[in-house]
């Protein structure tokens, strides 16, 4: 049973120091302005050091908090990661207005549930960071994806983005 407390003030931590000094390595993939609406996907962006995986988001339109909220909008925005090499996600990562105005990332999978990540944003990046531990602790063969779905000015039905469009971000 993973101490959730623990795991939470590692990363309050974790993202403190991020904000300070460059990841240890950074990858990133961009993806092209291909669908309408505020979740049009732009760039993911991983970096890690040896216990800290940072992630960024970042869209070609500005996200409003409220579009990410968690109930009655169906907007979806989440991260995928693959850390055990065989394909298939592992943890994602789902980023969702909690509080009015605040961005959370939820972590889940394989098994385990982690306390909220507070998520910065800044113009069009939504950045957020986690113990690398979570992901077994080797962050250089860790790989990630992101997906969108937005429904609302532009899209009346759903848009659907994935960043890349093919392939994975990897460190
Ligand atoms: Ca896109
Ligand atoms: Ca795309």
């Amino acid at each position: 049973m993973p101490d959730l407390r623990l795991r939470t003030t590692i990363a309050a931590a974790a993202v403190a120091a991020s904000l300070v000094a460059p990841a240890a390595l950074a990858e990133s993939a961009s993806d092209p302005d291909d669908v309408p609406g505020r979740l049009d996907l732009k760039r993911l962006t991983l970096g890690g050091g040896d216990q800290l995986v940072t992630v960024r988001v970042v869209t070609w339109e500005k996200v409003r908090a409220s579009d990410l909220r968690s109930a009655g909008t169906g907007n979806r925005l989440f991260v995928y990661f693959d850390y055990r090499e065989d394909g298939a996600w592992d943890l994602r990562a789902r980023i969702v207005e909690l509080s009015e105005g605040k961005l959370y990332a939820l972590l889940a999978g394989s098994g385990s549930a982690y306390e909220p990540l507070r998520v910065r944003r800044s113009g069009t990046s939504l950045t957020f960071a986690f113990p690398a531990d979570v992901v077994g602790g080797d962050i250089e063969t860790l790989q990630a994806w992101a997906k969108s779905a937005y429904r609302g000015s532009g899209c009346p039905v759903v848009c659907v983005d994935r960043a890349p469009d093919a392939g994975v971000v990897t460190t």
